[in-house]
């Protein structure tokens, strides 16, 4: 598939996923809004269809809670109540006082994309005032998300916050929660599993994980989702090197945005944030053996076990120094082992608990690819980045639109397909980025 057909294909996905004022992130498997998807969907149709990508972002805000949390799932419609699990009646969310009625939703967010999903979709169309606008109206509204995080999520004020679930990493499945979840015990639940009609069992986690997650759920609905009690009483507490990338780079960008358009408090207050989350990265999250970032267990106050693609992600944020960034380059290298994987593996390839087709325990994502590009880019290693981008643009013409793909190569050009969701979103939008991007 050329370039074009690349392009045209990937565009005709997006508006296939769209529904009213919102995108789905695949058809069968995930049949309502996702909070971090939503940012890359809203990035991808930036290039074609300005209104929609606005929509996208509008809508999500829509549902922000009182106290500025912005929640990971919307159910949007009804109709698909029996086609996802745990839906709405699950995570009854008025129990919290936070909750917005309005909606159902979730109670648990995702990574906090959208102060720079914002920044670089204004730039596209930056002397529109219906787009100026805009972006005044959302900034308080991501501004507010960023206050609950850090007076919320930051318990001991380190400038990193914590992540209360493994659903909230975008990472479900990583290995890095086996060591936690092998930490207590959980009852046994009994409940009809959605996801593993439509996607093979081999892709998806496994049915005792689901019981960690819903276990989670369970503890917190006791609590009526109080923060205070979660930070104090939970086994799972977790600074994600990820989530709190994704901060660090919307923080910046809320900065620049905020200058522009004269939230001038505002800008102090994600400045000094902003300065002790990246001391503190580097401080906490750098394991300068591994070349890499780390996920930090609060509860056991130690690295977990295992090292994982979203230790890539500061470079997004521009957190690393210059001599760390190296290092990261030689971590990069040994996960792709001479360019036997694409880049990026979820998971460290040389661990034993390593799996290239089970969601994230192997696989690559368009969307990690995309972020250590992108964050390659702003560190001028443009060798590094078009390898990667070359990497991505293969995976998708040779497997499609999947969700995560094959990474051995010599596997994936055999089996000609993908894993998980098809003609997925996220994919589909960002590689109309990709293709649009001059590198
Ligand atoms: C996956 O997560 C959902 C739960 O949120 C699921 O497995 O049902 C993750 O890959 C997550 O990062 C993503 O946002 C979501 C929708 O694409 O799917």
């Amino acid at each position: 598939m050329d370039n074009i057909l690349l392009l045209k294909r990937a565009r005709q996905i997006l508006l296939a996923n769209r529904r009213q004022g919102y995108t789905i992130p695949g058809a069968g498997i995930y049949p309502f809004q996702w909070k971090w998807d939503s940012g890359f969907i809203a990035l991808g149709f930036s290039h074609f269809d300005f209104q929609k990508a606005m929509a996208e972002l509008e809508s999500l805000f829509n549902v922000q809670w009182t106290n500025g949390f912005v929640p990971h799932i919307i159910f949007h419609s009804p109709a698909e109540k029996e086609n996802y699990f745990p839906n709405a009646d699950f995570y009854h969310s008025s129990l919290s006082e936070n909750a917005n009625l309005n909606y159902e939703t979730t109670t648990l967010t995702q990574p906090p994309v959208e102060g720079w999903v914002l920044e670089k979709i204004l730039s596209k169309r930056k002397f529109l005032p219906e787009v100026q606008d805009f972006v005044k109206k959302l900034f308080p509204k991501v501004m507010a998300q960023h206050e609950y995080l850090y007076e919320n999520r930051d318990p001991s004020h380190e400038g990193l916050v914590y992540i209360q679930h493994n659903w909230e990493s975008g990472t479900d499945n990583s290995p890095v929660w086996d060591e936690i979840w092998n930490s207590f015990e959980v009852p046994e639940y009994n409940f009809s599993r959605k996801d593993t009609q439509v996607v093979k069992e081999e892709q998806r986690p496994s049915k005792w994980e689901y019981d960690y997650y819903l276990y989670l759920i369970d503890l917190f609905k006791k609590w009526h989702y109080s923060d205070k009690t979660i930070a104090e009483k939970s086994p799972f507490l977790v600074q994600d090197p990820l989530f709190n990338s994704m901060l660090v780079a919307s923080n910046k960008s809320l900065i620049r945005l905020g200058e522009q358009f004269g939230f001038s408090q505002d800008v102090k207050q994600l400045e000094r944030w902003n300065k002790k989350s990246v001391s503190a990265f580097n401080k906490k999250l750098f394991d300068n053996d591994a070349g890499m970032y780390r996920h930090f267990d609060l509860r056991s106050g130690r690295w977990l076990d295992g090292l994982t693609s979203s230790g890539f992600a500061p470079l997004f944020a521009g957190i690393p120094s210059q001599q760390q960034m190296k290092k990261m380059l030689t971590a990069l290298e040994r996960f792709s082992q001479d360019g036997k994987y694409f880049f990026t593996p979820s998971f460290d390839p040389e661990n034993d608990r390593f799996e290239s087709q089970r969601y994230w325990r192997g696989p690559a994502w368009t969307n990690m690819n995309w972020l250590i590009y992108e964050g390659l880019k702003i560190y001028g290693e443009s060798a590094w980045a078009s390898k990667i981008k070359e990497d991505t643009l293969q995976m998708v013409r040779e497997q499609g639109f999947f969700e995560y793909f094959e990474p051995d190569k010599k596997k994936s050009q055999k089996q000609k397909f993908g894993y998980g969701g098809q003609q997925f979103s996220w994919t589909a939008a960002l590689i109309i980025d990709l293709l649009n991007d001059k590198l």
